[in-house]
């Protein structure tokens, strides 16, 4: 059931690299004075497999810049892991399972763009979504009839859509499925993709909806192996900020493109404050604040200029079960349109 299309390789993020070694000649604090940013890339491993990824997402970018026209959003989905262990048996890890993004790019395909989903590896898919870790098995959508599987003909209308839909995309070429797992594979990708996307300019847009570690464990004092409860008794872990990476990418790795962050909060006093501090520090176009208890209902819009727009479910669209994403996407498409018409002129 899954939308990955044959011709797609499929990566195994969640695997430690091959040899496992910390490379102790990486040093752990560089020379000349850096930012956080460049320090984090010149202490931390690229993940071995971007080299074939870079190669995929330019294909992608050129066929639909050659033939489709198509804009193009990256929207990132899912918690990040952070590995505790280089041979990792333990890490620290979020709540996200990845409905927003996945949701979200069901909606940005309807509305004709092309869709880069750089998604946590095993979370939940565009399409598949709606088939999986939900409190049903699969199986549940099937029945049997003469010795055959059919579709449960209770589900088979709804299936008949949402099959159609992902044909579509899969089709049309639209849908790139790139996973991860950890914080440093999220962050090496994510850098390659706003690089690569310079080439469409204006008509990218990125939407932050993955929910990405704030501390992490540098790489040159993970433990090799299995961390043993014998030897270290009490287990104190020491992490450190994950660097902010948001504003590099706004002012370096994609200064055309239309930015999207999400700010999550379970704190309803703090979330306004906290949606426009991260617009002030980081300087992008919108940031969308929910919070955890609500956030399938009601997201609100903020904007730089400071204005805040509060998008939410009414009673009748909770009751078909509708997604907030039925709302948030057409919006956040309104204000890259406006992007792009005033970067153009
Ligand atoms: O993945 P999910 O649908 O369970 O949750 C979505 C979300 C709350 C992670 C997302 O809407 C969000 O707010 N992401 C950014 C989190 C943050 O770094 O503040």
């Amino acid at each position: 059931m899954t939308p990955r299309s044959p011709q797609q390789k499929t990566y195994h993020t969640s695997n430690p690299v091959a040899e496992t070694a910390i490379d102790r000649t990486i040093p752990d604090l560089p020379i000349a004075q850096l930012s956080d940013e460049d320090k984090y890339f010149r202490t931390h491993k690229a993940p071995p497999y971007l080299p074939e990824i870079e190669q995929q997402v330019n294909d992608f970018i050129e066929y639909h810049a050659s033939n489709t026209g198509k804009r193009i959003v990256l929207v990132t989905s899912g918690g990040t892991t952070v590995p505790l262990e280089n041979n990792t048996v333990r890490f620290i890890d979020n709540f996200s399972a990845g409905t927003r993004g996945a949701t979200s790019a069901e909606y940005f395909l309807e509305n004709g763009y092309a869709v880069i989903f750089l998604h946590r590896e095993f979370s939940l898919l565009p399409y598949s979504r709606h088939y999986s870790h939900t409190t049903n098995c699969f199986l549940d959508y099937m029945t049997e009839v003469n010795n055959k599987v059919e579709i449960n003909p209770d589900f088979a209308d709804e299936m008949l859509v949402v099959l159609r839909k992902y044909k579509e995309a899969k089709e049309s070429q639209s849908l790139l499925l790139l996973p991860f797992t950890n914080v440093n594979q999220y962050l090496y990708t994510l850098k390659l993709m706003a690089i690569l996307l310079q080439k469409i300019e204006n008509k990218a847009l990125f939407y932050l909806a993955a929910a990405v570690s704030d501390f992490f464990l540098p790489q040159s004092r993970m433990p090799h192996h299995k961390i043993q409860s014998q030897a270290a008794g009490k287990l104190i872990i020491d992490l450190e900020q994950v660097p902010k990476f948001l504003r590099r990418l706004v002012d370096n790795w994609a200064p055309s493109a239309m930015i999207v962050s999400f700010k999550l909060e379970t704190d309803h006093l703090i979330l306004i404050d906290k949606a426009k501090g991260a617009l002030d520090r980081y300087q992008h176009q919108l940031v969308i604040g929910n919070l955890l208890q609500t956030r399938k209902k009601e997201v609100v819009f903020v904007h730089p200029d400071g204005s805040e727009v509060w998008i939410r479910l009414t009673d009748e669209q909770k009751a078909k079960d509708m997604d907030i994403e039925g709302l948030i996407i057409p919006a956040v498409i309104k204000e890259h349109s406006q992007w792009i018409e005033k970067y153009s002129k």
